[in-house]
């Protein structure tokens, strides 16, 4: 018990040390240059061996921030001890060869995932480009591959990849799908497809969440009028700083004050808004965390994930990524006193008037503070 006691106190210390460095961003340039010349394993080795116990560790002490309600919740318990069982299993290398209730809201909770699902996808990058590099599978890797970056990827390849495979699922639940419109603009050296440095999974998740998006709306849109589809159209272009992606359709849009809904996650656990109650299949597209977390991959480079939607004609969604992979560093939660600050101050007194406070209105009138 005491020896127990002991290890306990140990490891929290470990993860007070930890936490207290700041993580080191990669960028895909760097993942490159490490992966292609003369990768060395014993360097990887001691690279991951710090860098995955503080990333861990910055995560971890982030966890301990939610207010105890949600601290308390089984799950979350769970979650912890994983965390804690892998940072154990990291600590195990080390010596191998060389606090207050707080008031809980919606924003704690996007901010806090927004910044567990980074942590989580900085993981497995880096976990991921050293088996792919050094594991017994490497062999079977793409060979033109730098672990999971594609030094060429062709943009347009997975769109094309992304959009199939949405219509397949879109023909399954809908019997029909509208068709697929490329263009690309590439201002750097005009008619060579667009490629980029880059992680072609990432890629793909994100386009394929905006297909589904698209396709639901324009379906949905057009299910029972007798005029055809309108296609989807994808604009791939490449500047100087950006390589965009636009994914634009003709679903009838969302209102701008709906926008927000679909990045957060606490909208999207709640139960499917399917208009027919009766309906027992999950939906095409919608409320899962599709859309925040793809967000988070195209921040997690540098890059972004915006919708512009126009309600009663469609939506444009961009995926922002850097043109160059020396700009694309990982975007990394750091866990500091910021953070902590973040967590206490709970919902903010709105410092904007409010339509329904209106003074002339006796029964919604409510005195400042
Ligand atoms: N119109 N436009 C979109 C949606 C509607 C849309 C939509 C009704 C709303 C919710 C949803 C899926 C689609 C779109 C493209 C997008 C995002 C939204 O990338 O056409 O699931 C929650």
């Amino acid at each position: 018990m005491k020896l127990f006691n002991f290890l306990l106190k140990d490891v929290t210390h470990k993860i007070e040390y930890y936490s207290r460095f700041s993580p080191s961003p990669m960028s895909i340039k760097q993942f490159l240059d490490f992966g292609r010349e003369n990768a060395c394993e014993k360097t990887s080795c001691m690279f991951l061996r710090k860098e995955l116990a503080v990333r861990l560790a910055n995560t971890m002490r982030e966890v301990t921030l939610l207010p105890a309600n949600l601290l308390n919740q089984p799950s979350v318990k769970l979650v912890q001890s994983w965390y804690s069982q892998s940072f154990e299993e990291l600590l195990e290398y080390e010596t191998r060869s060389p606090e207050d209730p707080r008031t809980l809201n919606d924003s704690n909770v996007q901010y806090f995932l927004d910044r567990f699902y980074t942590s989580r996808i900085s993981f497995r990058m880096l976990i991921n480009q050293h088996t792919l590099l050094f594991g017994d599978a490497a062999c079977l890797a793409q060979p033109k591959h730098i672990g999971s970056i594609d030094p060429a990827c062709n943009v347009a390849e997975v769109v094309r990849d992304a959009y199939e495979t949405a219509k397949m699922l879109c023909e399954q639940y809908y019997m029909m799908a509208p068709e697929l419109n490329i263009k690309e603009n590439n201002s750097k050296t005009p008619q060579k497809p667009i490629q980029v440095v880059y992680v072609p999974s990432h890629l793909f998740h994100m386009l394929f969440e905006l297909f589904k998006n698209s396709m639901r709306a324009t379906v949905e849109l057009y299910e029972n009028s007798s005029e055809g589809l309108p296609p989807v159209k994808a604009l791939v272009t490449l500047g100087k700083e950006d390589l965009s992606i636009k994914i634009s359709d003709q679903g009838g849009g969302v209102p701008l004050r709906k926008i927000d809904r679909l990045f957060n996650y606490m909208y999207s656990t709640a139960p499917t808004p399917r208009l027919d109650p009766t309906q027992t299949t999950v939906p095409l597209a919608g409320f899962g965390y599709g859309l925040p977390i793809s967000r988070l991959y195209a921040r997690y480079f540098q890059g972004d994930l915006k919708l512009y939607s126009v309600e009663g004609v469609g939506t444009d969604a961009v995926i922002y990524l850097k043109a160059l992979s020396s700009e694309s560093f990982e975007r990394l939660p750091v866990f500091n006193k910021s953070v902590w600050r973040h967590y206490q101050t709970g919902p903010e007194a709105d410092d904007w008037s409010n339509p329904s406070s209106d003074p002339r209105d006796a029964s919604t009138y409510k005195a400042n503070r």
